[in-house]
């Protein structure tokens, strides 16, 4: 990892909510019970720590810079953005880059599907042909009380939704991304609920900050940043926004995401930011900017609020910041 240990050593150590279910104790006790056969070896995880360097990025098609979305603060260093990641399919530590280089992320195809009138499936790289590429600087405020800056390349999510035509019971968007345990080897282990899967409300899918990216930093999303398409929600917790997507569907019905069913009591479907609701084992009042250490205030809705807090007027009851 980029800058050495030291760096990570608290934040990861004290924060890392995954820990409680990702632990390798954990993996290997399968539900308390024996597991027979199921071992580290068995997941690929010493045959992971021997593959490929990472692959150069792919050309970009040029987008231009939307001057709306431009966040303040430093920019964050992109050796830190793609060699300290979150991406469970590949492993539970924040050093997954060369495990996740077994992901063939071209051609990639995707599936849009459910309550709508003009369900499709198409290659990517197609999809790119059809809408307006373009960058937007944004926060990342991981759960774990971490942030970045980065800019990204991509198209608002609200372009994919209008192509579908969602029909009038269509109330939220589900979001899996792949799902193929010979690439990934963390999706042998069965008490996990693989895919992962994410969820909006149309409403919030359809809000301009909501986007797909395709990209960072000027070239195409690394594999371990979720290429070749992921979602980024800025102003929800960094775990809302799912990697490496395959399948998007409308539905009438709220789906249950992948860290829900894991931890229901400390994660659920809304997961907007907000530094006056702790998480049950932290405080989300601070996060830590990664590149210099900075310990800086955490921003209601990461400091969007403006563009999404009409979203959420009558849902007071909703448990809308885990
Ligand atoms: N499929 C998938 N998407 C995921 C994750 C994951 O484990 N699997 N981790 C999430 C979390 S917790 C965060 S903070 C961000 C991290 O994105 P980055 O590594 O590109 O900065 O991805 C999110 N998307
Ligand atoms: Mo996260």
């Amino acid at each position: 990892m980029a800058g050495g240990k030291k760096r990570w050593t608290i934040g990861e150590a004290e924060t890392t909510p995954e820990k409680l279910f990702f632990s390798r104790r954990a993996l290997l006790g399968l539900r308390g019970g024996a597991a027979p056969g199921l071992t580290v070896a068995g997941l690929g995880l010493d045959r992971i720590a021997s593959t490929q360097a990472e692959e150069p990025a792919a050309p970009l098609p040029a987008a231009s810079p939307n001057g709306r979305f431009r966040a303040a603060g430093p920019m964050t260093a992109a050796e830190d953005f793609t060699s300290y990641n979150n991406f469970y399919e590949f492993g539970f530590s924040k050093d997954i880059v060369r495990a996740a280089q077994r992901l063939k992320t071209s051609p990639w195809r995707i599936v849009v599907d459910g309550a709508c009138d003009h369900p499709f499936e198409i290659d990517v790289d197609d999809l790119l042909e059809k809408v307006a590429l373009e960058e937007r600087i944004y926060r990342q405020r991981c759960v774990e009380a971490w942030s970045m800056v980065i800019p990204w390349t991509g198209f608002q999510l609200a372009e994919l939704v209008k192509m579908a035509s969602p029909k009038a019971e269509a109330k939220y968007l589900r979001m899996e991304t792949f799902h193929d345990p010979k690439v990934a080897p963390m999706q042998s282990a069965p008490q996990y609920p693989w895919p992962y899967v994410e969820g909006l409300t149309l409403a919030e899918a359809t809000n301009e900050l909501a986007f797909l990216a395709v990209g960072a930093y000027g070239k195409s999303l690394a594999k371990q940043n979720g290429a070749p398409l992921r979602l980024v929600t800025p102003w929800k917790y960094g775990f809302k926004s799912a990697k490496s997507l395959t399948r998007f569907t409308f539905t009438a019905k709220r789906p249950v995401t992948f860290w829900q069913e894991l931890g229901p009591r400390e994660y659920g479907f809304w997961a907007n930011v907000n530094p006056g609701v702790a998480h049950p084992r932290w405080t989300q009042a601070y996060e830590r900017r990664i590149g210099d250490d900075e310990r800086v205030p955490t921003r209601l809705f990461n400091g969007y609020a403006e563009e999404v807090a009409g979203l959420y007027t009558g849902l007071e009851s909703e448990k809308l910041y885990m």
